[in-house]
């Protein structure tokens, strides 16, 4: 059990399968470690439940020893399976008390809030953190919502009850204006998975941050 998530959430990369295809998920996920990644999503919208666990059983052997949280998204059997360290759910999926129920006390539940509704409506006795955002516009995710920029994600964070972490559009330069609008980190997927080096975009994150 983590007790405090903030630091984990500095740097969350969130896999896309397509992004990592080449380099291979595993490879992406090591390198970005090295690079300063502080959390780890397995998100992978067409895979079944059973190639879902195969997937988090071989990130967990890549993320052993690191102290790096593992987390899949929409698919809370497949964490329960894979006994990864948690998993992160939608408005649209799974309620939260009932992928509480299914993870147990002990494990990470996130989830993601695209407005104030949202996050009032948000029961702090069962989720752990949330996901803020779209923050912009992003490719990666055909069906996001409304962009709510940075005074957007500054007003949800202000009514956030959770540890928080901005999503959406997300790069090494916007690092500063997220964190100073008061959010825990940033969760990213095409600033590292799909680039050339996926240590040196991480690294990028952490090199602002040490500027901050
Ligand atoms: N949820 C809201 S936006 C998004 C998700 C999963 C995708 C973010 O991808 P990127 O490439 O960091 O913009
Ligand atoms: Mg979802």
């Amino acid at each position: 059990m983590i007790r405090d998530l903030r630091p984990r959430l500095r740097l969350y990369l969130v896999t896309d399968p397509q992004l990592c295809r080449d380099a291979g998920l595993e490879n992406t996920v090591r390198q970005a470690v090295d690079g300063g990644v502080t959390m780890v999503q397995l998100r992978n919208k067409h895979a079944t439940t059973a190639a879902r666990i195969d997937m988090a059983r071989a990130l967990r052997d890549v993320l052993s020893g690191t102290g790096v949280p593992l987390i899949i998204n929409d698919d809370v059997e497949a964490a329960v399976a894979a006994d990864v360290d948690g998993a992160h759910v939608g408005q649209g999926d799974i309620s939260a008390a009932d992928a509480r129920a299914m993870l147990g006390p002990d494990k990470i539940l996130g989830l993601s809030c695209e407005n104030a509704q949202a996050v009032h409506a948000v029961n702090p006795a069962v989720v752990d953190y949330l996901g803020l955002g779209p923050v912009f516009g992003t490719t990666t995710k055909a069906d996001h919502k409304q962009p709510i920029g940075f005074d957007g994600l500054a007003g949800l964070v202000a009514q956030s009850p959770l540890p928080n972490v901005a999503i959406g559009g997300l790069k090494a330069k916007h690092q500063r204006a997220v964190l100073e609008g008061g959010a825990d980190g940033l969760a990213v997927v095409s600033a590292i998975c799909g680039q050339p080096d996926a240590t040196a975009a991480a690294r990028a994150f952490a090199e602002t941050e040490a500027k901050l």
